[in-house]
């Protein structure tokens, strides 16, 4: 073996580069997911985290995890369009966490109804209640967690698709919704750069996740994206978790209000 390793996507990178600093994750559901996979990095990097699950159902799904990682880490119920339940995971952080250094958001929701057919068929209800997951929890999080994010500034990280700015077929009123996501983003970063807190978003290629498997076609949309992206591959959940690490890291100080693409290249190609 050489003594300059190679160190592969695969290898966890350790540091002491997020040491001493504490985190929010919203959007962990299981092993697969990517907020999961961004939990990993972040721990790898010496930050210690606190995760929100949707519901009961999820909450031994999501203690079990957080149970892997080293410390203690706090777990709240979220649903992120209850208002009181969002009030409600920032008063517990100021109690155990006291100042807050980042927030990730892995959170998206559409009805399934509304991922199928024509996009032109979106009721009032499947529109609001994707842009209410998907786009207004971004701004409903950040408003709760800049009195801690402010302390010792910060940055919010949140995940988006492609579909949020080219037509990809089924995706519909949630690239509607990821559109918002990506503005909010930027007029968010707008708002809070004043207070040294940054907001980003990572686009990330499509992931084998729950939120991707229930779509129709997704094994036919990832062979498809592998051989047309740059890279002739698809994108491992530990290259987007290392994206969102290093917008949330000091690595990237001088980075607000962008998206990053960790999409093995597929963007680009323009056939
Ligand atoms: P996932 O199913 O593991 O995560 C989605 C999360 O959203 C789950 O934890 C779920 O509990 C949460 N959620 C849904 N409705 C909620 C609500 N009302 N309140 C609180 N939480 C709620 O799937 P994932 O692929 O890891 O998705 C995470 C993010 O990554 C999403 O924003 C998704 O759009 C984005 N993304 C995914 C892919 C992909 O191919 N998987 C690609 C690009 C971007
Ligand atoms: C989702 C739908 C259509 C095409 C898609 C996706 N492609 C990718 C996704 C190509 C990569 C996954 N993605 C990026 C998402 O943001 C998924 C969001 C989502 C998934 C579901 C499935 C189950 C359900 N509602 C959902 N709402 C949002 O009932």
């Amino acid at each position: 073996m050489p003594d300059t390793e190679v160190k592969t996507e695969k290898t966890p990178f350790k540091s002491d580069l997020l040491k001493g600093k504490k985190g929010l994750v919203v959007g962990v559901a299981n092993k697969r997911s990517i907020a999961w996979g961004i939990a990993q990095a972040l721990s790898n990097h010496g930050a210690q985290l606190a995760f929100t699950y949707q519901g009961d159902r999820l909450k031994e799904s999501v203690a079990e995890l957080a149970a892997t990682l080293p410390g203690k880490s706090p777990l709240y119920p979220c649903d992120v369009t209850k208002d009181d339940e969002v009030k409600k995971v920032f008063e517990g952080l100021s109690q155990e966490f006291g100042s807050l250094h980042f927030l990730v958001h892995a959170v998206a929701f559409a009805k399934k109804e509304d991922l199928d057919g024509r996009t032109i068929d979106t009721a009032k209800d499947g529109f609001q209640i994707a842009l209410d997951v998907s786009s207004y929890s971004l701004i409903a999080l950040a408003k709760a967690a800049e009195p801690l994010l402010e302390k010792e500034g910060g940055s919010i990280v949140a995940l988006t698709y492609l579909g949020s700015e080219k037509v990809v077929p089924n995706y519909n009123v949630m690239g509607i919704a990821k559109a918002a996501l990506e503005s909010a983003i930027r007029y968010l970063a707008a708002d809070l750069g004043k207070k040294n807190i940054r907001v980003n978003g990572v686009s990330a290629g499509p992931v084998s996740t729950l939120a991707a498997r229930g779509i129709s076609g997704f094994t036919i949309m990832l062979e498809g994206h592998r051989n047309r992206a740059a890279l002739k591959r698809n994108v491992e959940v530990e290259e987007v978790a290392n994206t969102a690490f290093f917008l949330l890291s000091p690595l990237s100080s001088g980075i607000t209000g962008e998206i990053i693409y960790c999409d093995a290249g597929y963007r680009i190609m323009g056939f």
